[in-house]
């Protein structure tokens, strides 16, 4: 079972339509990572699998998916746009573990001031409210963590696989082509303190997810530290490196 698969399928084919995608280096060894995990009749075989691409608008697009059998799928998708652009991140962490379903979607803004909420949050409250109809609010996540998201954060977790594969893959397609077409419509930024207002934001939120990665501790036990630390801060979390090595 790869419940995650059509979603990866549709967010590639739909970016290929609309996007001058091209690809984005994954550091080697990290295309693709295999484990056997438990014992006996439990064995289970785990593979994290890499994605990654670019445009000219959007410095780096990219997928991690987890297959590990119907009790551990994980697919988290995040898109960074340039640091010339003021476009939130897309950031899709869909997540199933034994325990159930957990599902993070949001355009997560780079500010919070009024005029930045009308340009990329009120045009997609209409989606919101339609599907947070069928896909209640998931309760309680991290304090610190709220200064990254939007007023249209959908945030729920699911009882039934059935409502993934019908009401979070709709939400997920209807989320993913209104952010590619803010993408469509945004113009560079040039003023320097914009600018430098942009950079600051994509940092903080890139060191708060690479310092807090709720998938630090399954990726450590999977494929130990020393891998794990490298694919977080050299691929699924890379502004810094990047701004290093340019
Ligand atoms: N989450 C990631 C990456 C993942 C990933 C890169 C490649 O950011 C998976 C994998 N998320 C993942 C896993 C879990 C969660 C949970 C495996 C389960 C952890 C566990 O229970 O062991 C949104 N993801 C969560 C939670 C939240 C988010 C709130 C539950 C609370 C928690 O465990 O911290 N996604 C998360 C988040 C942001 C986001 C905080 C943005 C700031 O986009």
């Amino acid at each position: 079972m790869t419940l995650y698969q059509p979603f990866l399928d549709y967010a590639i084919s739909l970016m290929q339509d609309q996007l001058s995608l091209q690809p984005y280096p994954i550091p080697e060894g990290f295309e693709r990572k295999e484990e056997m995990t438990g014992k006996g009749k439990r064995q289970q075989r785990v593979v994290t699998s890499s994605y990654a691409f670019k445009s000219p608008k959007l410095r780096q697009i990219r997928a991690a998916h987890v297959q590990g059998g119907s009790s551990l799928q994980v697919l988290n998708f995040v898109i960074f746009p340039q640091l010339t652009y003021d476009l939130p991140f897309f950031g899709a962490d869909l997540v199933t573990l034994p325990g159930g379903h957990l599902i993070a979607l949001d355009m997560q803004p780079l500010f919070h001031d009024k005029a930045y909420q009308q340009q990329y949050t009120e045009p997609i409250l209409p989606l919101f409210k339609s599907h947070q109809q069928h896909l209640p609010w998931g309760g309680d996540f991290p304090e610190e963590a709220k200064p990254f998201f939007s007023p249209a954060f959908l945030w729920t977790r699911p009882q039934e696989t059935e409502a993934v594969i019908t009401r979070v893959f709709s939400a997920f397609k209807d989320y993913l082509q209104a952010y590619l077409n803010f993408v469509e419509q945004a113009k560079p930024i040039t003023d320097s303190q914009r600018l430098e207002d942009i950079l600051q934001a994509q940092r903080r939120y890139i060191a708060y997810r690479a310092d807090k990665d709720p998938a630090r501790g399954m990726f450590t036990r999977l494929y130990g530290q020393a891998w794990t630390e490298e694919y977080i801060h050299g691929f699924l979390f890379d502004l810094e490196r990047q701004m290093v090595t340019v």
